[in-house]
């Protein structure tokens, strides 16, 4: 390290020599012009690394309330599985930490031989894993983001709103056993607490057999360091679980002998039945099978009769998708869509299917099948399995969490294409 920023010193100084300025030096340098090739060629000033000049922008849709800060990943213009880390979508719950990785620790504490503290040298010095795995808020597809109510400009319900509170990256870092094994878990301990060193000092607690199993605590994104919208510099990640387990900004772990119910998890994030007096559940973990067709999807349009490719994602917190279903008849009846590879466990599964729309009005909608055989829900079977009825979907106790129905796109004459879950 030392040894690299002296070098550098020492070009800067031998450049300012040569007479170049040094502004000259660090632009070249920040944005990585690149020589032509050919002579007499104009100069290349593409900036290494950006987007193509011609590009789309990238589109990304915001909403702000007043507690929270959610990004939505455009899931309309995704192709394969992987989001970009530029895309992926944040849900955080006070602003977001600057935290200096030469300075940053986390510790392990509570029921454990030995207490440590781990820095990033320590992390990357550590056996490591990287998991291509989905990562989607339990308040994701809840009936608020099927409204325009309250975003900005009255944007319309597309599916970037319904569904784009989530993503799916590859994840690295270090498996959680490897630093249980270090600290050394004591027999009575059966429960584990993340705490993030955001402002709100955000809490979730797990059961040890599932950090043991397959959570890390994470430090890169796609190949590259954690985005600091997504806990920079490291995270706990807990695969298949709602993402909300998943602490950013990691501070410290707390090893216990029982289920602790946090703020965040208990008060904030709990599910109310409306059919228990509004009671909760205590704990949602696992996301269960889940699919959308990401286009054509609510917002675009169909410019005329022929083929279209419908597309979309598909994913179980359980284990891998074993198909995906389609309806072109609002749910009258089901073809398969073709799989493409890879298909990874916990993780989405992009499906595809050839449709030639003839010009009527139609409803469109997917359905997944995991390969513990549970099927994704219609929004009534839902409804049904968890004692909520029509009038549940408007009461702020029990709507904005864990939903999985199946996503109905209304197509009309015209090629318009609308939302109608709630319809
Ligand atoms: N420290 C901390 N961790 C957090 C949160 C937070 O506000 N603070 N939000 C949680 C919630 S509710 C979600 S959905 C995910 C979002 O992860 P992302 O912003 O990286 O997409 O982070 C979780 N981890
Ligand atoms: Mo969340």
């Amino acid at each position: 390290m030392d040894s690299n920023r002296s070098d550098r010193r020492r070009f800067l100084r031998s450049a300012a020599l040569a007479g170049l300025a040094v502004g000259a030096e660090r632009s070249a340098g920040a944005q990585g012009l690149t020589d032509t090739s050919a002579p007499g060629a104009p100069p290349n000033t593409h900036a290494h690394g950006q987007l193509a000049p011609h590009a789309a922008p990238e589109g990304r849709g915001v909403t702000k309330s007043i507690t929270h800060t959610t990004y939505y990943t455009p899931l309309a213009d995704s192709v394969g599985i992987i989001t970009p880390s530029s895309l992926h979508f944040m849900q955080s719950h006070s602003r977001l930490p600057e935290i200096d990785p030469a300075k940053y620790s986390f510790i392990i504490h509570g029921l454990v031989e030995r207490p440590l503290a781990f820095n990033m040298d320590d992390l990357k010095r550590l056996p490591s894993v990287s998991k291509i795995r989905f990562l989607e808020c339990l308040g994701n597809t809840s009936p608020r983001r099927h409204e325009t109510e309250g975003k900005p400009n009255s944007t319309p319900v597309t599916v970037q709103f319904t569904h784009g509170i989530m993503s799916c990256n590859e994840w690295g870092g270090v498996p959680l056993s490897v630093l249980l094994k270090e600290v050394g878990v004591k027999k009575e301990a059966t429960w584990l607490v993340a705490e993030g060193g955001d402002g709100s000092k955000y809490t979730y607690a797990i059961p040890l057999t599932k950090a043991l199993d397959d959570c890390m605590v994470a430090y890169m994104q796609n190949g590259e360091p954690l985005r600091q919208e997504q806990g920079f510099p490291a995270r706990l990640f807990v695969p298949g679980f709602g993402a909300n387990h998943s602490v950013k900004w990691l501070r410290r772990l707390m090893i216990v002998d029982e289920p602790y119910l946090t703020w965040d998890q208990s008060v904030h994030h709990a599910a109310a039945r409306a059919d228990l007096g509004y009671k909760s559940r205590w704990f949602n973990f696992v996301w269960p099978p889940k699919s959308v067709i990401t286009r054509p999807s609510a917002g675009l349009k169909l410019n005329a009769p022929g083929y279209y490719e419908i597309t979309g994602l598909a994913w179980s917190g359980w284990g891998k998708v074993r198909k995906v279903d389609i309806s072109l008849d609002g749910g009258k009846s089901w073809k398969e869509a073709k799989l493409q590879d890879p298909i990874l466990p916990m993780a989405h599964t992009r499906f595809n299917f050839d449709w030639t729309w003839t010009g009527e009005d139609t409803v469109i909608m997917s359905r997944c099948t995991d390969d513990q055989g549970e099927v994704q829900p219609t929004l009534a079977e839902l409804n049904r399995n968890w004692g909520r009825t029509e009038k549940d979907r408007l009461e702020p106790r029990s709507n904005t969490h864990y939903w999985n129905a199946i996503q109905p796109w209304k197509i009309a004459k015209d090629g318009s294409i609308t939302d109608v879950l709630f319809a």
